[in-house]
């Protein structure tokens, strides 16, 4: 496979505007027929190019243009080309029927059965395994699907848009439906779905008076499953109106949860398809992370109506902006229905550990990539993540209003397009006049900028001047970088930890932030009138990391009292990191620190102030996690020494703040009936952490509260917390936890996952071999991505320290599984090959282990473009 390049970018030499399809569903041999109506694209005249569809893995009958069939010597026929020699100078009709085998598609891309359901995915490029086509998202048509099937195997038949018509077929055993969508759309939008499914139902009204009826399809006897789903879909539809002035536009929207499905979800026009993990739940099934998870994704799949369809992309190295953009609207949906703070807080930690690493290592890609082989390998946490903060850096530049002037010039201007990046910022420098060209850089140099800032105080003068640098390191394919536009929104605390007034050269600084746009600026305030402490990057204003030298005394001021709680958080954060890495060094060295002490005290007094919510005071008691700490370290790494310095501070922040653990986990305990409300699972959030450090410390007394937690627990959250700590502890508690959980949920498909993952993430020596005896387990199946992902993927993402044996037998158990996966389904297994990308980091030992592992993938024969994209790169 050949790299695709942005730079060779050319509109369609040919347009298809209306799309009928007639497909016929069978298990083996699902019959598509389709006839498009083709134009030459008048911006592209000159160009005589023959008419080139894309087409993988179908079996093609025949092909008519205007009616009339076509001979062999008419098209050229290879493994992934159509492409007819012959065509009528003025817009005319293609028939093409191919045949497709939905039982036999293990890659769950195109048309495939999941649980008997047949479904579809397209994006990114699916499609082509459906009929042969234009491909590419700058193709938009209006379909017309008629759909047919077996009455007792799919009684429901859905695709996008509006249905207009079903009825039976003569002999009754077959029915059919035709659903037609209004809304010119790109291939990768199309979806069609068949089978015997319930629906829970209801409407919503829209601004402007109309009626929409909703519907969710689940497995029979879940329904009652998916009312928070449902009740998630409704406040997303009133959110974006509220918020971006945004209607929904067809009379239905219909989701239906699949048990197979590569991504989390798609946001097929009208026709969501979701993993069924990110729809089902119950408090005795779902966890509240799990509820929190569901609320964002069915409104980030629905605010796509939007942001992805209604505006598409012109072609997929503009991804992020339809991803980028939804994943900032979601995140702010979440922020307005829960606490903001603790929202920030969550999505800055995912950002660090998935997007910072990936941009830490071979990896690293711009927002925006410039080449890919597969771009299923680009469904990132740069382009959504890192993308997302782009969207944020806008809106904290333009403010609130200049930010919404910019969207409601993008929908105007854009509605129905398939767009830019660059005209999406052209649209915020359009509405606002500020001039974002420098801030572009940000979609086209990958890395994340490392910030290294001083402050000066000047007691004659009571000026303090803050000195910024920005470092930019080299990437994969970008040994040197231009300087960014960074805004870093800031405060400057005085002694008794308030916040200041911030006169910058001599004017109020209102919004308190500062552009730097050069490799090294000082930005001087003047009036302070003592030497303060600096409060930077509040809110995390931007995807940076920052390097400023805080004494204790400054970091605990900080910890105890930056009116920015993001920022208070982040300097509980910063300090525990620190802590961490020096006891690294300390058990490299053999010396002693008492740092984690002094920590610990801090941390005791920040979690202790009851004003604080306690969802807020649960983020706090979180300590960054190994991974986090691996990527500060940054080179040499020893993953089973982090993982000794972890456990020893948690250990000893579990013994220093006993007793304020002690009542919290009494007084966090649930009141009433389980609500999955934000504020109850705060409570249970703040209840789990203060067990975890309680179960750390290991006093009989702590493993008996663990076991009893699982025991008397009346909801998955504290069950589930409860299964992963014991776990990982093992012995008997262990034994006795799992075995009941397995008896009660081996019928769930869904919920059996966390039986699968505590396992798998627990940091025991036997580890691995459990591992390798769970997927011969009965349950297991290599075809089913949650499972993989349970197992091989919490084990090699989750499990630092078993993974990293150093043996290499953990990257050997990978390697294998990847090498049998690729053969199923590619885009799973260059997933889980992703795991190792941090391998450079390694200490020697390690380091060439994984090359070993890395080497034996990059030699194997007939490699998916997907995992040989990966392999390449990676080992690069
Ligand atoms: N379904 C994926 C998402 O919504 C890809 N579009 O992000
Ligand atoms: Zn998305």
């Amino acid at each position: 496979a050949r790299p695709v390049h942005l730079k060779d970018y050319r509109p369609p030499a040919y347009l298809i505007d209306r799309v009928n399809l007639d497909i016929s569903l069978e298990p083996t041999r699902t019959r598509v027929h389709s006839k498009l109506a083709v134009r030459a694209n008048p911006k592209a005249v000159g160009r005589r190019e023959p008419l080139r569809l894309d087409g993988e893995h179908l079996e093609l009958a025949s092909i008519a243009i205007d009616g009339r069939p076509l001979a062999k010597k008419d098209y050229k026929l290879t493994d992934t080309t159509l492409t007819l020699t012959k065509t009528p100078s003025g817009p005319f009709t293609l028939d093409i029927t191919t045949f497709v085998n939905p039982e036999a598609n293990k890659a769950l891309q195109g048309i495939y059965r999941s649980n008997k359901v047949y479904c579809s995915q397209c994006e990114a490029e699916g499609f082509r395994r459906i009929t042969y086509f234009l491909d590419r998202p700058d193709v938009l048509a209006t379909y017309t699907v008629r759909l047919e099937a077996d009455i007792a195997a799919a009684p429901i038949l859905l695709a996008n848009g509006n249905l207009l018509e079903r009825g039976t077929l003569p002999g009754g055993s077959r029915h059919y439906a035709i659903w037609r969508d209004p809304h010119p759309k790109p291939c990768y939008l199309f979806a069609i779905v068949g089978g015997n499914l319930a629906p829970i139902s209801s409407t919503f009204r829209t601004m402007s008076g109309r009626n929409v009826d909703l519907a969710i399809y689940v497995e029979h006897g879940k329904e009652a499953r998916a009312a928070w789903a449902m009740d998630s879909l409704k406040r997303s539809m009133k959110w974006d109106e509220e918020r971006f002035g945004r209607e929904y536009d067809l009379d239905v929207f219909n989701i239906v949860a699949v048990s197979d499905f590569n991504m989390g979800a798609m946001e097929n026009k009208g026709l969501n398809i979701f993993n069924d993990r990110l729809i089902l739940a119950s408090p005795e099934t779902a966890t509240d992370a799990i509820f929190e998870a569901i609320e964002s994704v069915v409104a980030h799949e629905y605010f796509h109506n939007w942001t992805g369809n209604r505006i598409t992309c012109r072609d997929w190295f503009q991804l992020c902006l339809k991803e980028g953009l939804t994943v900032y609207r979601d995140q702010e949906f979440s922020a307005d229905e829960r606490s903001a703070t603790v929202q920030r807080i969550i999505d800055v930690r995912g950002l660090k550990t998935h997007q910072f690493a990936e941009d830490a290592g071979p990896l690293a890609h711009p927002v925006r990539p410039e080449s890919y082989i597969e771009i299923n390998n680009f469904y990132t946490a740069t382009v959504y993540e890192k993308g997302a903060e782009l969207v944020r850096m806008i809106a904290t530049i333009l403010g609130r209003d200049g930010f919404r002037q910019g969207m409601d010039l993008y929908f105007e201007r854009h509605d129905g397009d398939a767009a830019t990046v660059d005209e999406f910022v052209t649209c915020f420098e359009d509405a606002s006049g500020v001039d974002l060209s420098q801030f572009k850089l940000w979609y086209s140099q990958a890395g994340t900028p490392e910030l290294i800032a001083n402050l000066r105080y000047d007691k004659d003068k009571k000026v303090a001047n803050l000195e910024v640098e920005q470092i930019l390191a080299p990437t994969p394919g970008q040994p040197s970088k231009k300087p960014m536009h960074i805004p870093i929104r800031l405060g400057l605390l005085g002694a008794n930890g308030h916040d200041l007034d911030l006169r910058l050269d001599g004017k109020p600084l209102e919004d308190g932030v500062v552009s730097l746009t050069k490799r090294k600026q000082t930005f001087r305030f003047s009036d302070v009138p003592s030497r303060p402490v600096p409060s930077l990057l509040r809110g995390f204003s931007a995807p940076v990391n920052v390097t400023l030298d805080l004494s204790d005394e400054d970091a605990e001021l900080l910890m105890a009292s930056d009116s920015d709680l993001f920022n208070r958080w982040q300097a509980a954060n910063t300090y525990a990191a620190r802590t961490l890495v020096e006891s690294v060094k300390a058990l490299t060295t053999g010396k002693r620190t008492n740092q984690g002490l002094r920590f610990a005290r801090a941390l005791g007094s920040a979690v202790q102030d009851d004003k604080l919510e306690p969802a807020y005071r649960a983020e706090l008691l979180k300590l960054p996690t190994q991974s986090d700490i691996a990527r500060i370290i940054g080179k040499n790494v020893d993953p089973a020494l982090v993982h000794r310095a972890h456990r020893q501070l948690m250990k000893l922040v579990g013994k220093t703040l006993g007793p304020l653990l002690e009542d919290l986990y009494r007084d966090m305990a649930d009141r009433g009936p389980f609500s999955p409300d934000a504020e109850s699972a705060g409570r249970r959030a703040l209840r789990n952490a203060a067990l975890t450090l309680l179960a750390a410390r290991g006093t009989p007394t702590d493993v008996a509260r663990l076991a009893q937690h699982y025991g008397t627990a009346t909801n998955m959250t504290d069950r589930a917390h409860a299964l992963f700590l014991l776990a990982g502890r093992g012995g008997t508690e262990a034994k006795v936890a799992l075995d009941d959980f397995y008896a009660t949920w081996e019928k769930d498909n869904v919920v059996i996952d966390t039986w699968f993952a505590a396992q798998a993430q627990s940091p025991l020596a036997g580890t691995l071999s459990r591992v390798k005896a769970l997927i011969k387990h009965p349950l297991f199946s290599l075809t089913a991505p949650n499972k993989v992902r349970a197992v091989v993927g919490t084990f090699a993402a989750a499990n630092p320290v078993q993974f990293n044996r150093p043996d290499g037998a953990g990257y050997a158990f990978l390697t294998d599984q990847v090498l049998a996966l690729d053969k199923i389904n590619p885009q799973i297994a260059a997933r889980m090959l992703g795991t190792l990308r941090s391998w450079r980091a390694l200490e020697s030992g390690r380091r060439a282990k994984a090359r070993k592992a890395l080497q034996r993938i990059a030699r194997a024969k007939s490699l998916s473009p997907d995992v040989q994209e990966i392999v390449l790169r990676v080992l690069e």
